[in-house]
């Protein structure tokens, strides 16, 4: 398998946390790219995907997937061990809207910095994304305790990029402060191979 990648992208990463966690990470070929919504598309990239989006995954069989979500379940579905997508209803529903959370939050978070990059922020937009993000991470840190309970799943996964991806972009943040639970909960999950191995690098 193939996947345009990139050691900065956060959905790439939580594509490739979930490689790791089923073992797969070995069989995928990364191709690095760089992309951004806010450049001229990328050709290479472009003629796989017309959205030019990262993570797209080109499988054996020729195959093109992309959005991380879906690049995450096709992984998911040559898991041997306890699913990262629950087909149980009690466990998927929770699953799926932690992993829309956390995949929201991501999209809050990459357009509130290209925003506060312009020479000229528009700043009621980028109060909005501040907005969303920071009541996203009071909500996270009332369900914590949940969040700790459950069994590790696609949630998890979506949750702890976005909340790594707030490390490596926004350290002046200082998320952990006010929610202490949900630091905690997140200290203990990026101690995981999969995220270890995962590491944004900036380069
Ligand atoms: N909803 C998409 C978002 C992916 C995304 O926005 N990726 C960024 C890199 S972190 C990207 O490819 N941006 C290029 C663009 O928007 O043209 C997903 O979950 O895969």
């Amino acid at each position: 398998m193939k996947m345009y990648w990139s050691s900065r992208s956060p959905f790439v990463r939580k594509a490739m946390v979930v490689a790791h966690e089923v073992g797969l990470a070995d069989r995928i070929e990364k191709i690095p790219v760089v992309v951004s919504s806010t450049m001229k598309p990328t050709p290479e990239v472009m003629r796989n995907n017309p959205l030019n989006k990262i993570p797209t995954l080109i499988t054996d069989d020729g195959m093109v997937l992309f959005e991380s979500v879906v690049v995450c379940e096709y992984f998911d579905s040559f898991n041997k061990g306890a699913k990262l997508f629950p087909t149980d209803p009690k466990l998927r529903w929770p699953a799926l809207r932690w992993q829309a959370l956390g995949s929201g939050m991501l999209e809050a978070e990459i357009l509130w910095r290209s925003e506060t990059r312009r020479p000229n922020p528009l700043q009621i937009a980028v109060d909005g994304f501040e907005e969303k993000v920071k009541t996203s991470l009071d909500l996270l840190e009332k369900e914590a305790a949940a969040l700790s309970a459950a069994a590790y799943c696609i949630g998890h996964i979506s949750i702890a990029c976005a909340l790594a991806y707030l490390d490596f972009r926004f350290t002046e943040l200082d998320w952990r402060a006010g929610h202490p639970k949900l630091a905690a909960w997140f200290a203990e999950v990026s101690k995981r191979p999969s995220m270890q191995a995962t590491a944004f690098i900036d380069v």
